[in-house]
């Protein structure tokens, strides 16, 4: 009965969210030490955004006003429960675009990107949200509302204490406005579907397309054989572009830029010389925007594609490119016929989804994979969430990319924030260690 009165109060002050409501609710649950998670499109692939037990969710996605957009600087401010879907639609009319594309982008929302750092598509091009995002309006775990929503780009007053709330996945505040800036909507866009025969070439086509397409390069992704093969079985109306053969790389190449005849022009040379030096075995360029939204439904359908083929084991890192297929070999050495090992990504940015699938879930697969995959990749220096965060499963793996020095710093910060522990716990940081 009480907690039914609890959640009716709750609701109603849900309704008509804005942040003096969320600074009500967190002060409400700091008061009595309620735990809270945030949640935003609940995408994210982590855990960070589901109730571990008794936790109340705060979504916010009910704050999903425009505010504003300055149309000599493109920068665009809005609450954060915006689709980012519907950010980028609104932009296109305005001559701008969203500095960020997720295969997500239909239900994921500006906050919960923000929240995760979340990477994808376009980063290669626009980089970091650590770099995009101008000013943040972030309610803290005692209700108060921390306005650092600024609007200009260049500020050095200070720490710029947004860019802790920037990938802190809901572990120190809840974002309720988003300042960001947006680029330009450019006029002619490019993109090429291409087989490569091994991973050096792609590599190779990766240091040639920054040298040689620089300044119009605004995706480089790839996927291997076997991501392709998960597709094409799960995905519907899905089709291999190019004519059968056996290619074990697929890269995809996008250019975007304002001269249309000249882009053009400059992507085909670039392709006609790495045909003739045979780093692309085969290729195509999309004709039309239903051609280049069929190449990427291939590479943004993976995800969708392993998770209709049964269990799956995620893996999401950065490391230096010339290792980084050496670790997918590896893994296909350790479990031999006993799983499907996938790898695809974010090549131009070095970060690899390696993805492990298996008809069920199997705990002496999984004793195969983890802990090898951290500590090879800490041995490589790289990092063991490049884009998705740690949330609730990969909290207690921190250390495999950061040293106890840094890690106990964080907690310090958090403890600072938020003394009473109610934001998103067991995510993020080593749950023991927060409690200590
Ligand atoms: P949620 O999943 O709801 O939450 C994620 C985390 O942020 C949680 O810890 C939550 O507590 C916190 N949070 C959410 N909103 C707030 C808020 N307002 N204030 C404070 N904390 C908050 N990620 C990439 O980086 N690159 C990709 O290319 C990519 N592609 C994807 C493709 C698919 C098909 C799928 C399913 C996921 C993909 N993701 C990708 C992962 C996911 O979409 C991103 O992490 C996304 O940023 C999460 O946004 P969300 O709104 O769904 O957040
Ligand atoms: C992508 O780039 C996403 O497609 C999801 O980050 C990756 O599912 C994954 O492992
Ligand atoms: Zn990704």
């Amino acid at each position: 009965m009480l907690l039914k009165m609890k959640i009716d109060w709750l609701l109603q002050i849900l309704i008509g969210c804005g942040s003096i409501k969320v600074s009500e609710i967190l002060k409400y649950c700091n008061s009595r030490c309620l735990a809270v998670v945030p949640q935003g499109g609940n995408t994210g692939l982590v855990g960070g955004s589901v109730p571990v037990f008794d936790e109340v969710i705060i979504n916010i996605g009910s704050m999903n006003n425009i505010i504003s957009l300055d149309k000599v600087s493109g920068i665009l401010v809005c609450e954060a429960g915006c689709i980012l879907e519907n950010l980028d639609s609104f932009l296109l009319n305005e001559g701008f675009i969203m500095p960020l594309d997720l295969g997500a982008k239909g239900s994921c929302q500006i906050g919960g990107n923000v929240s995760t750092n979340a990477g994808g598509l376009r980063y290669v091009r626009y980089g970091s949200l650590h770099g995009s995002i101008l000013g943040l309006e972030v309610v803290q775990a005692n209700g108060t509302v921390l306005d650092m929503l600024g609007t200009i780009r260049k500020d050095s007053t200070g720490y710029d204490l947004k860019q802790l709330f920037i990938g802190s996945e809901g572990s120190l505040g809840i974002i309720t406005k988003v300042s960001i800036l947006t680029p330009p909507r450019l006029s002619s866009t490019n993109l090429a579907f291409l087989a490569c025969k091994d991973f050096f070439s792609c590599q190779k086509l990766l240091s040639e397309s920054k040298r040689k397409l620089g300044e119009v390069l605004s995706a480089f992704e790839f996927l291997d054989n076997q991501s392709m093969d998960m597709v094409l079985t799960y995905l519907d109306g899905v089709r291999n572009p190019l004519p059968p053969s056996v290619h074990n790389f697929y890269v995809l190449i996008e250019t975007t830029g304002s001269n249309e005849t000249h882009d053009k022009e400059k992507l085909e040379a670039f392709l006609l010389h790495s045909m003739e030096s045979g780093l692309i075995s085969d290729g195509v360029v999309a004709q039309d925007i239903n051609q280049a939204s069929s190449f990427w439904r291939i590479r943004e359908g993976i995800t969708e594609a392993l998770m209709k083929a049964g269990a799956v084991y995620k893996y999401d890192l950065s490391l230096p490119v010339e290792k980084m297929y050496n670790l997918v070999e590896k893994m296909r050495i350790r479990l031999g016929q006993r799983a499907k090992v996938l790898g695809y990504g974010h090549l131009g940015d070095a970060n690899l989804h390696l993805n492990i699938s298996t008809p069920e879930y199997d705990d002496t697969v999984l004793a195969q994979i983890e802990p090898f995959v951290y500590e090879w990749t800490s041995s490589h220096r790289g990092s063991i969430s490049a884009e998705h965060g740690l949330g609730l499963m990969k909290a207690n793996k921190i250390h495999y990319s950061k040293s106890p020095e840094t890690v106990e710093l964080m907690i310090s910060i958090k403890k600072l924030l938020d003394p009473n522990r109610i934001l998103n716990p067991y995510k993020v940081l080593p749950h023991s260690l927060v409690q200590e």
